[in-house]
């Protein structure tokens, strides 16, 4: 059996997203975002916080390149901010040329510092104008605004930039968004949370009309410019490893499969397959739409490379009866303990994580399998801790279970390649520094860097950020 490694040209590195770095909300011009707008109703973020300072990366960008470039990082993920570029963000809106300069400068001092840029078109934040016609819900305009602007972007980077991602996390834009309504805009059918939205209809809609954006944008850079800037496009989905509640119960057994399905194949089958899981059709029915002929050419095929997003896992419990008309899960209970009352992995700071490394290897072979052996780039990989944010700052640089963390998940990612034959290419750990964690606001840091919030948003590196060269190193051989 061969040595537990990784491909000698694997690219690793670090991610971000604008509206948890960038700051200068109002700046050069930048339009509002959906988030901008969420954070200022009272009681929807933690302390009441929100991005307008954030890490300040708007001005200092170059030393973020800097901590990057200290750390031995190969490339860096980060998302463009829409309104930053089209303020208003339609299609006939003037575009924001200093707020694209800023996009610009970033590419060039990466690539002068030996840097790949990784660039997510969207990261969760619209532009409010288009909340005129109903953001996501509104599949005509939607598609042609996210079609425009995805070419200005391309026309404007696409010469620099060889990685793109369409969408981070559509799942958490549609349920997150329109089912629970804890993400912006915040709709749901939960009266006391929002006086807007159907729960059990607005999110497959909106994941819908995503899908079809994601293959307008792929459609355009294949045909306008990947000829020419010769780069790779896909679409970034997140996806939690499953066990089953009582391994002994095929209904459990059972559930896992739907819950992934839910999770991961509700955007991946329609990218792959050209339609959604038959599990999906047969708990939502007609609530689930339906693709065109034309849509659906559109969307199949349409990813160069597969983003993975991965933090943990949960043990799945089936439920008895009919599903409720909110229901996204797939009909089953989440757990964090199983029927004999062991848990899945350790506290962190975030209620939902708990780490669980060989359910990313499993995860891995999972989507490897069901997609053919695509291409992966690991687009998200990290962890919180528990209580971090109320140590002083010479302990929160001895990130301990941080480093353990990533030592266990990218040695489970290094055994998928090496024993499970997934092709997976590249690792972008969240996150290169603390930062704005959306309805957690600061008291939940993810970043390798501390940044001090209360002093400038000055930044220092953690342990963690000092142990990844080193754990690459150590797997990435001749292939
Ligand atoms: C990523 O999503 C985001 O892309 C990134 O911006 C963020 O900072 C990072 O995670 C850390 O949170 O509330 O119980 O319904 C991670 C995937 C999927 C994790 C939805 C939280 C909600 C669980 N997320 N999940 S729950």
């Amino acid at each position: 059996m061969s040595r537990t490694s990784l491909p000698k040209d694997f690219l690793w590195g670090f991610a971000t997203a604008s509206y948890q770095v960038e700051g200068a909300p109002a700046e050069d011009a930048r339009g509002d975002s959906i988030w901008d707008v969420f954070c200022r109703i009272p009681g929807k973020i933690a302390g009441n916080e929100n991005g307008d300072i954030a890490c300040d990366s708007y001005h200092r960008y170059k030393e973020d390149v800097k901590l990057l470039k200290d750390m031995g990082a190969r490339a860096y993920r980060f998302s463009i901010s829409w309104s930053r570029v089209i303020p208003l963000g339609g299609r006939e809106d003037p575009v924001n040329q200093k707020g694209l300069q800023y996009y610009i400068d970033l590419v060039d001092e990466l690539l002068a510092n030996g840097i790949e840029p990784m660039v997510t078109l969207f990261h969760w934040d619209l532009p409010q104008g288009l909340e005129r016609y109903g953001g996501l819900l509104n599949k005509e305009e939607f598609v042609a605004d996210y079609a425009q602007y995805s070419r200005i972007i391309f026309q404007a980077l696409g010469d620099k930039v060889k990685y793109w991602v369409t969408f981070n996390e559509p799942w958490c834009s549609s349920i997150l968004g329109y089912n629970e309504g804890v993400f912006a805009p915040g709709r749901t059918s939960n009266r006391s949370k929002s006086s807007v939205g159907d729960s059990s209809t607005e999110p497959w809609l909106v994941g819908h009309n995503l899908l079809i954006a994601h293959g307008a944008a792929v459609k355009i850079y294949r045909e306008e410019f990947k000829p020419t800037q010769k780069g790779q496009i896909g679409i970034t989905l997140n996806g939690d490893w499953v066990e089953p509640w009582d391994p002994e119960d095929p209904k459990d057994i059972e559930a896992c499969q739907r819950k992934l399905e839910f999770a991961i194949s509700w955007f991946g089958d329609v990218v792959y397959f050209g339609d959604y899981p038959e599990s999906m059709r047969k708990q939502l029915g007609d609530r689930l739409p339906r693709f065109t002929p034309e849509e659906k050419d559109l969307v199949q095929g349409s990813n160069d490379f597969y983003g993975m997003n991965h933090y943990c896992a949960n043990y799945i419990k089936h439920r008895s009866g009919e599903p409720e008309p909110e229901d996204y899960l797939g009909n089953l209970e989440s757990l964090l303990v199983n029927k004999e009352g062991q848990e899945i992995g350790p506290v962190t700071q975030s209620p939902w994580l708990r780490p669980h490394a060989v359910g990313f290897r499993k995860l891995l072979k999972w989507i490897s399998d069901r997609y053919g052996r695509p291409a992966i780039y690991v687009t998200e990989n990290g962890t919180s801790l528990k209580g971090e944010n109320d140590l002083s700052k010479e302990e929160i640089l001895e990130d301990d279970f941080r480093v353990w963390y990533f030592k266990e998940y990218v040695t489970a990612m290094a055994e998928a390649y090496t024993h499970d034959d997934v092709d997976v290419r590249g690792y972008m750990a969240w996150s290169l520094m603390d930062n704005f964690e959306w309805a957690e606001g600061f008291e939940t840091r993810f970043g390798v860097t501390f940044v001090d919030y209360h002093n400038g948003q000055q930044r220092f590196p953690k342990k963690s950020a000092k142990a990844m060269k080193g754990l690459f190193d150590s797997l990435m051989r001749e292939s």
